[in-house]
């Protein structure tokens, strides 16, 4: 069988999952790796035995073997990538948040549609085999009508002033924008139904923070000495709070955090219908709570052959082998490359237009916090 050939730019964390996420696909090989210099490049080809690495992604572009590429560096490269990438005829998976501005996304949106490539926004966190559950769940009306969604994306890896990553420096948001923007993507895909209008608050609690002189990795926790660093002002959001209206009469709250010690990697949702809820949160992934009003709630553990149906093609392991955050990009990934494979066939994963669609939600929460007001979701037709 002949592999499709693919390539990652950008060799931090990010970067090293969706490598390993790829290569366990089966019909798609990593054939050329891209960092911001060809030695970061070089350096992380060698720790995962790839071939070709280069600090210039443009050659890999022109190289026609190459189907697909992941672009996996920091947010404000992803348009530029993204762009010449499609423009090069490849089909391209996107990290979150898609690009800088609506306009930036929607010309990523166009292009894509106008080339008939295959594009993907990475939106991972719907491929864990219980958010499945609870979808099926809920689109069979196991919950009755959804009256309140409720939940947090918290963390605590910014938390001292010490911690660093470029993600402090890629304006306007960050707390919201990369993992806020997971959990609004989840909450619009679980209920079926769209934000339509938010009331946000921002807050930077750490107004300073030390930057280290040599770049870090995403999660790398690294103690710092003086020498080490420069002080510099942040003005990128630590935490969010956020009320938001869905649909016709649904309310709900979230609020996202890089800044709560304890919590590694903490997205939590709740649905509340007219006949019962449904509680999940990523540090405990196989389990899906349902509560009951008029009997005992209940604590589903991860079983594919226990799963609603339509569910279960999410789960590659027997129950009690638990499976977590890098088997959910095997599964979004398995999607897309189905895509790219042959066009015509069906194959569910979030696209460019979701990606759009969650920076429309973002710059809601961005005038909301500025007006300290309710903001209505502008946008297309959705
Ligand atoms: O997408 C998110 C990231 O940007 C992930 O959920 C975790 O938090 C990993 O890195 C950040």
């Amino acid at each position: 069988m002949k592999k499709i050939r693919t390539a990652i730019f950008g060799t931090g964390f990010m970067g090293r999952v969706h490598t390993e996420a790829v290569r366990r696909l089966g019909n798609v090989e990593v054939a050329a790796i891209a960092a911001r210099t060809a030695d970061q490049a070089r350096k992380f080809a060698d720790t995962l035995g790839i071939e070709s690495a280069t600090g210039d992604y443009t050659t890999i572009l022109n190289d026609p073997e190459i189907e697909a590429v992941h672009v996996c560096a920091p947010n404000a490269l992803h348009f530029e990538m993204t762009k010449s990438a499609l423009q090069a005829g490849k089909h391209v998976v996107c990290e979150k948040p898609l690009a800088s501005t609506i306009s930036e996304a929607q010309e990523m949106v166009d292009l894509a549609k106008a080339r008939n490539l295959a594009n993907c926004t990475l939106y991972n966190i719907r491929f864990y085999p219980q958010i499945q559950n609870m979808l099926h769940m809920r689109e069979a009306g196991e919950f009755g009508e959804i009256q309140i969604v409720q939940g947090t994306y918290s963390q605590d890896w910014l938390l001292y002033d010490t911690d660093w990553n470029w993600r402090i420096e890629s304006g306007p948001s960050r707390a919201f924008a990369d993992i806020g923007t997971h959990w609004c993507d989840l909450a619009e895909y679980l209920t079926g139904l769209k934000i339509t209008s938010v009331c946000a608050e921002l807050e930077t609690f750490r107004k300073a923070r030390k930057r280290p002189k040599h770049s870090i990795e995403t999660f790398a926790g690294k103690k710092l000495q003086p020498s080490d660093y420069d002080e510099v002002p942040v003005k990128t959001e630590d935490f969010c709070s956020m009320m938001f209206h869905m649909g016709e009469g649904v309310r709900g709250s979230m609020t996202a955090s890089q800044v709560s010690a304890g919590r590694k990697n903490f997205l939590s949702i709740e649905l509340y219908g007219t006949k019962a809820s449904a509680a999940w949160n990523a540090e405990r992934p196989d389990e899906l709570w349902v509560g009951n009003r008029n009997s005992a709630n209940e604590l589903y553990i991860k079983d594919p052959s226990l799963m609603r149906a339509g569910a279960s093609q999410y789960a590659d392991l027997p129950g009690g082998h638990s499976e977590g955050y890098d088997d959910t990009f095997k599964q979004i990934l398995r999607q897309f490359y189905k895509k790219v494979a042959d066009s015509e066939q069906q194959a569910e994963f979030p696209t460019f237009v979701d990606g759009i669609r969650q920076l429309y939600v973002l710059n809601a929460v961005l005038e909301s916090a500025a007006k300290r007001a309710w903001v209505d979701v502008a946008g297309g037709d959705w």
